[in-house]
């Protein structure tokens, strides 16, 4: 009994933890992804009774990107913009679900940042009990800035935090801050986001692949040639696996702690390329960094996703991601 009691002592919680990360990391950076899971926290308590609350479902919106919105988008992005709303260190809120970015009042003298996020990812997934996420990454925003974002539609390498929440059996919270990847689990006894594991390293092959196989026929030739490959014999460096859950941060999780890719092509239409359905800037982007600094990669097929220099802040890209040797096989 006391050996039991005492090897659930150590908990690490997040603010201890990134506390221990100053000042090689700057507290406003600390202060932003307290915010975050705060946001995460309130998200992931109002998943656990929201079908109980009759706030599954659509809720009668269409957003920028012409998609149907559901009742808990529209909630979790309100929880995101509530939770930053006094600025401090964020000025500038990018969403998923707002076509224009949204400045906030004050701008206080250090104020610095923006924030891109997709306040519920795989959204599909809310009337089945599916894995949901969130996805975030932070910007420095140069003085002087105003309304004109230029400044933050620089290549995924500017990025200088990002991550994502991950609702499932656990709530999970794994980001990086350009130091390697850490992952903490919501201990709900306490309501503390706790040290689960840090440094995460990605394995460099796996055995499992996602994507929406449905979509194939409008692939790029090279698409469904890695498919072949991943789902041909394994003496010729196949037998994968398909794992999909309809939900990019389910998945990507799974390539972080398992290996294997993630997968979503452009399809070739009668204009030439098609661009894909995931967005760069508040997807793409923060998880191929975060596959980076995993030892993964992030490409869209021709090249490295942290390359793109995104021309407006709701662009789609194709996305092969996970692995180092499934990525590389892909391009
Ligand atoms: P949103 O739910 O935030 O719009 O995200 C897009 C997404 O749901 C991803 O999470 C997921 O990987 C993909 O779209 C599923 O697309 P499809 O239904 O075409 O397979």
């Amino acid at each position: 009994m006391a050996a039991e009691v005492s090897a659930r002592v150590p908990m690490i919680t997040l603010d201890r933890y990134l506390r221990s990360m100053r000042p090689r990391m700057d507290a406003r950076l600390g202060a932003t992804l307290e915010r975050i899971a705060v946001a995460v926290k309130r998200i992931s308590n109002e998943l656990a009774v929201a079908a109980l609350r009759g706030e599954l479902g659509l809720s009668g919106e269409v957003n920028v990107q012409g998609e149907k919105v559901m009742k808990l988008d529209t909630w979790s992005n309100d929880v995101f913009l509530d939770s930053f709303a006094g600025g401090n260190p964020i000025c500038t809120l990018i969403s998923e679900e707002i076509e224009e970015p949204r400045h906030t009042e004050a701008l206080h003298a250090h104020d610095a940042y923006a924030l891109m996020f997709d306040p519920l990812d795989g959204s599909s997934n809310t009337g089945v009990n599916g894995s949901l996420g969130s996805i975030f990454a932070v910007r420095r925003r140069k003085r002087g800035h105003g309304d004109d974002i230029a400044d933050t539609l620089g290549p995924g390498t500017d990025q200088i935090a990002a991550g994502y929440a991950l609702y499932g059996p656990a709530t999970m919270l794994v980001w990086t801050v350009g130091d390697g990847v850490n992952a903490f689990v919501l201990e709900r006894e306490i309501g503390e986001f706790v040290l689960w594991r840090e440094r995460i390293q990605m394995p460099a092959r796996g055995k499992t692949y996602a994507v929406n196989q449905a979509n194939a026929a409008k692939w790029h030739p090279g698409a469904r040639a890695l498919l072949d490959r991943l789902t041909g014999p394994k003496d010729k460096g196949g037998g994968y696996s398909l794992r999909y859950c309809g939900a990019f941060v389910g998945d990507f999780h799974r390539c972080l702690i398992d290996g294997g890719i993630f997968l979503y092509p452009g399809e070739v239409t009668s204009g030439g390329q098609s661009k894909g359905k995931l967005r760069l800037m508040y997807e793409v982007a923060p998880l191929s960094l975060l596959a980076e600094q995993a030892g993964g990669a992030g490409s869209t097929g021709r090249g490295r996703v942290l390359d793109l220099v995104p021309s407006t802040i709701h662009e789609r890209v194709p996305v092969y991601v996970g692995s180092a040797e499934e990525v590389a096989l892909a391009e």
